[in-house]
């Protein structure tokens, strides 16, 4: 096997597109991924500020790497769960990341910051695991963007993230949903923009880069992720891209093509119906916004258990 590009002897098959490639091409191969997914969903400007949400994983150092190669102005943000040994070796993860490359890294603790870990907080607002995180994620992560003067917060979600959640949105119509899965969400009064710059590259993909890269990445799963059904999704759809390579991809990108702008009016909507959270400022469609009552139900779960 050759590489496409320089004829040398190839590391890696990428089937989708009927190419194989040397460890460099291939490096280059994926950061011209990211930068046709950055130009053509327009995420960013020239040198653009960014803040890139780390988690010590390999999509996310990988995303925050490839950013500054590319150019732009990116910085880190990483959020301690409190998720026990899993947190505390994913942290120094990126620590180290960031040091290594003298990139500069936001840290919250939500513990030490908020007053509850994932696991208590989960418990006492009854929302599995999952649900609890990613709201706390959700609202801190577009928080620290604005607080700290970033236009845009980027997320390390890879084309098999995509295609999983995207999977569960259509065997239930999750018509909001799927009005809300794009890789670029436009900043608004409270928001800032959302990007997700690795959305045409798989998880096979973001690994391989990190080898041949020799980014060190924490490799085991979160310990809460049991029971997500987005990895059997991911099961599912890896055992039909082997039949037929090219049809993960397909779905997700035509997807975002012909489909989604169908559903994007209700985000607008969903949008010009939200105020300030009395409590924090946020914005939402209630009094209180959804992660002020989880962040008020946990702290009195833990203070009672
Ligand atoms: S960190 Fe949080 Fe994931 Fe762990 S609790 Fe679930 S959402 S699995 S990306
Ligand atoms: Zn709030």
């Amino acid at each position: 096997m050759k590489c496409r590009r320089c004829r040398e002897p190839a590391v890696i098959e990428v089937r989708r597109h009927n190419a194989a490639f040397c460890g460099p091409c291939f490096v280059h191969h994926c950061r011209e991924q990211v930068r046709r997914a950055i130009d053509h969903f327009h995420m960013l400007g020239e040198g653009e500020r960014v803040l890139v949400a780390v988690s010590g994983g390999k999509d996310s150092l990988m995303a925050w790497e490839v950013l500054s190669d590319l150019g732009y102005d990116a910085d880190g943000l990483y959020l301690g769960l409190g998720i026990g040994e899993y947190s505390d070796e994913s942290a120094r993860y990126a620590r180290a990341f960031a040091d290594e490359r003298g990139l500069k890294l936001h840290e919250i603790d939500l513990p030490a910051d908020y007053g509850y870990d994932i696991p208590t907080g989960s418990s006492a607002a009854r929302r599995t695991p999952c649900s609890a995180c990613g709201l706390s994620k959700r609202h801190l992560f577009n928080q620290a963007a604005l607080d700290g003067g970033y236009p845009v917060l980027a997320t390390g979600h890879n084309l098999d993230d995509e295609a999983a959640v995207l999977l569960g949105n259509v065997l239930r119509w999750e018509e909001e949903y799927l009005g809300r899965q794009y890789p670029v969400l436009p900043a608004g009064p409270g928001f800032a923009r959302k990007i997700k710059p690795l959305v045409r590259l798989t998880e096979r993909e973001t690994a391989a880069y990190c080898v041949i890269r020799g980014i060190d990445y924490i490799v085991e799963e979160c310990p809460m992720a049991g029971g997500n059904r987005h990895l059997g999704y991911k099961e599912d759809l890896n055992a039909l891209e082997d039949r037929s390579p090219g049809s993960k991809a397909a779905f997700v990108l035509r997807f975002f093509e012909r489909a989604q702008p169908r559903f994007a009016e209700t985000v607008v909507e969903e949008r010009e119906a939200l105020r300030p959270c009395v409590t924090c400022g946020a914005p939402t469609p209630a009094e209180v916004c959804a992660f002020c009552r989880l962040r008020e139900r946990a702290r009195s779960g833990a203070s009672n258990g």
